[in-house]
């Protein structure tokens, strides 16, 4: 008899912080990659909230940050009907899952990753312990939907080694638990550089909005904040060490046309920085116009982001609920 192999699809499960509005950077280095995976793979998306208090946030402004992030999975594509999109704090597993988690890692693990030593300097009163252990939630985020594929941008490379070397040692104790999950970091766009310092990653949180490019600045903000970018002397478009400015328009550039660096520089030999950025300009207004429209539309629809929000949490705590259940009866618990 003839035996019919069905391939599993594989599972995909990415979020973005609430901790602003979101950027170029999140859109080209993770939000692009997640609508192209969704299309092929069982997608999971959240919005982090709990991972956005790890630095202080304004109760007001978190809520309504959290809504319009959620507007915006909808805006870049993601179909609910096909993904489970939810807010992070509405499935507690979560927090479950990565307190269990926090046990199983070690102080000194944590205490090398980047973003904390990074995050402490930055927030320098406000060191907390949720900021510490961040990268346990993500961990729990990563694991509670056994996601064998996690798209993010590479300054996330080093908490998803983290969540693999978790799931592997729980899976070593306990037998198989958790799939261990490998990063899908795009090769453009991976990390967005601050267009007014070429040497930090272009982040929400950047207290000089020139150096930012946020996904719902107009055209004209969008035209300005190009013009103004910093770049190098040399008055040539080409990509190459010490040219860190020029690099990182190329690549923003190559994300959103599909050019490579080299089509790039033909297309711009002999002209100017000057025609360069408003090119840039324009293909980054074409490559997000869509995306506000979108948006746009999506948030005055408050009932539909609650309807949302509501299925997404429902299909997330019976998915994570298993993977809950499963890890707590290993380790011992007395279930109820
Ligand atoms: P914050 O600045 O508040 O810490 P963040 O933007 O670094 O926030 P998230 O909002 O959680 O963090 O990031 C969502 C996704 O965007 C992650 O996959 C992250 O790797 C990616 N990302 C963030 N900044 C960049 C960037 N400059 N270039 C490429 N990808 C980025
Ligand atoms: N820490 C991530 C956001 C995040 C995440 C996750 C990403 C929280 N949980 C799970 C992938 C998978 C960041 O980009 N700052």
């Amino acid at each position: 008899m003839e035996t019919v192999q069905t391939e599993k699809k594989k599972k995909i499960l990415s979020c973005i912080q609430p901790s602003g509005i979101p950027t170029l950077g999140n859109y080209l280095g993770a939000l692009k990659n997640w609508k192209t995976l969704a299309d092929e793979f069982d997608g999971a998306f959240a919005v982090a909230d709990l991972h956005a208090i790890t630095v202080r946030q304004d109760p007001a402004k978190l809520r309504q940050q959290t809504s319009e992030v959620l507007a915006l999975l909808l805006a870049i594509g993601l179909d609910p009907e096909k993904s489970v999109i939810f807010v992070q704090s509405h499935v507690p597993a979560h927090a479950q899952l990565a307190w269990v988690l926090n046990c199983y890692t070690q102080f000194g693990e944590m205490n090398r990753m980047t973003q904390f030593k990074d995050k402490s300097t930055s927030h320098a009163d406000n060191v907390n312990v949720g900021l510490f252990s961040y990268p346990v939630l993500m961990a729990a985020d990563i694991l509670l939907y056994q996601a064998d594929l996690v798209p993010v941008g590479a300054d996330q490379k080093q908490h998803l080694e983290i969540a693999r070397d978790i799931a592997n040692r729980f899976n070593g104790i306990y037998g198989n638990t958790f799939t261990v999950p490998d990063p899908y970091i795009g090769k453009n766009g991976a990390r967005v550089m601050s267009l007014q310092d070429p040497s930090k990653k272009m982040s929400k949180s950047d207290p000089n909005p020139k150096g930012f490019v946020s996904v719902f600045d107009t055209p004209e903000v969008i035209m300005k904040k190009f013009k103004s970018a910093v770049t190098d002397s040399e008055a040539c478009v080409r990509f190459a060490e010490g040219k860190d400015g020029i690099n990182n328009l190329m690549g923003i550039y190559s994300c959103c046309t599909g050019l490579t660096m080299d089509e790039i520089a033909n297309q711009f030999e002999g002209k100017g920085y000057g025609d360069f950025k408003v090119e840039v300009a324009n293909a980054v207004i074409e490559e997000l116009r869509p995306v506000r429209e979108r948006y746009n539309q999506i948030i005055t629809d408050k009932a539909y982001l609650k309807e949302v929000a509501a299925k997404g949490a429902d299909t997330a705590s019976r998915i994570a609920g298993r993977t809950l259940n499963k890890t707590m009866k290993k380790v011992g618990f007395l279930m109820p």
